[in-house]
């Protein structure tokens, strides 16, 4: 089934107005800016003459309407209601600004808005082969230009430095983009879960970890790995080991029909017989496709049942304030037989 026939079947109302990118992206195909109108018998592609021609490759079958204005989008949304006889609208509530919502709610007065905030992405977490095609590539791309990296990294370097060339690598082999922005944290910065590289200078005893992911066709991957310089001492030792440990727990408890919450305590359970539970504050893994967060969310309590096609993250990690922290991550398929873990670095402790 197409993305387009998904997303109609799904659809609670006589149309939807689309604006989010990755929604855009996923339901037309289309990866400029503007807008969506979708009901049972039209499809249309609203944009400025930014994206027209883009528009026309990458959504051939789409009707495509070019509007001059930003404050246009509200007008034609009302006129294709109109030419549609659409009384319930839908729109993403859950990403107009309310200046945008008001001003559709003004164009359209006698239709029924309702919201379609979690409709889209839910139909997104169970991808189909080419998206996990991409999946693959660019978390081969991340893994590779680590591995790549490796022989250059050395103490001395500064977190940035690190970034910038880890960066340059998977550029280098084909990323469109990073995944999101890489966190390269060494020595005690390494107990800020989501660090911002600094011009801290990498020591001997101290650990690196980079978290990071490359981007291809639109679909992200992410994984972290951290490493060590020099000789690095037994509590770190002792900390990397245990993390390790945990996620691999987290890696072998996933599998169709495997429980979210399950995973998560898999892990979690681990780090808690030896360290005290706020070392791990944050869940253990969500989902990756369009968007680097995304559903289902691999955290303690969760209920859902991992299918075929859903694609999560394992990153347990331990941090500790002026110590330094660790965390190891892979982005895994689940498929009919098991899983695919799409991450080859290994995750013993390299120490250079
Ligand atoms: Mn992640």
């Amino acid at each position: 089934m197409s993305h387009l026939d998904a997303f109609l079947n799904a659809l609670q109302a006589d149309a939807a107005l689309v604006h989010r990118p990755e929604n855009l992206h996923w339901i037309s195909g289309f990866t400029g800016e503007g807008m969506l109108f979708v009901s049972r018998d039209r499809h249309v592609i609203v944009t400025d003459s930014r994206y027209t021609e883009q528009a026309r490759r990458q959504a051939p079958d789409w009707e495509l309407v070019m509007v001059a204005a930003d404050r246009a989008y509200p007008a034609v949304a009302a006129r294709l209601a109109g030419e549609a006889k659409a009384d319930s609208i839908l729109l993403e509530t859950d990403y107009l600004t309310y200046d945008g919502y008001r001003s559709f709610a003004e164009a359209l007065p006698g239709a029924e808005l309702k919201s379609l905030a979690g409709v889209p992405e839910a139909l997104r977490e169970i991808k189909d082969e080419a998206e996990l095609a991409s999946i693959r590539r660019a978390a081969k791309i991340a893994s590779d230009a680590l591995m790549n990296i490796l022989p250059r990294l050395h103490a001395g370097l500064t977190e940035r430095q690190a970034q910038i060339m880890l960066e340059f690598e998977m550029l280098n082999l084909g990323s469109e983009g990073v995944a999101f922005d890489t966190i390269a944290a060494a020595g005690i910065n390494g107990a800020l879960p989501h660090a911002v590289p600094s011009d801290h200078v990498i020591q001997n005893g101290e650990l690196l970890t980079l978290d990071f992911g490359a981007t291809i066709d639109g679909y992200r991957s992410d994984m972290t790995r951290t490493i060590g310089f020099g000789s690095v001492g037994a509590e770190l030792r002792e900390l990397y080991e245990t993390v390790r440990v945990a996620q691999q727990a987290g890696v072998d408890a996933l599998g169709p029909g495997a429980v979210c919450g399950d995973v998560d305590k898999a892990c979690r359970d681990i780090i808690q017989a030896k360290y005290p539970a706020e070392v791990f504050g944050h869940s253990t893994g969500h989902g990756v496709g369009l968007y680097i967060h995304e559903q289902p969310r691999v955290s303690s309590g969760s209920a859902t049942v991992l299918r075929p096609g859903h694609v999560v993250t394992v990153e347990p990690g331990i941090y500790i304030p002026g110590l330094g922290g660790c965390r190891i991550e892979d982005t895994v398929i689940i498929t009919a037989e098991g899983i695919v873990d799409t991450i080859d670095a290994p995750k013993h402790l390299i120490e250079l």
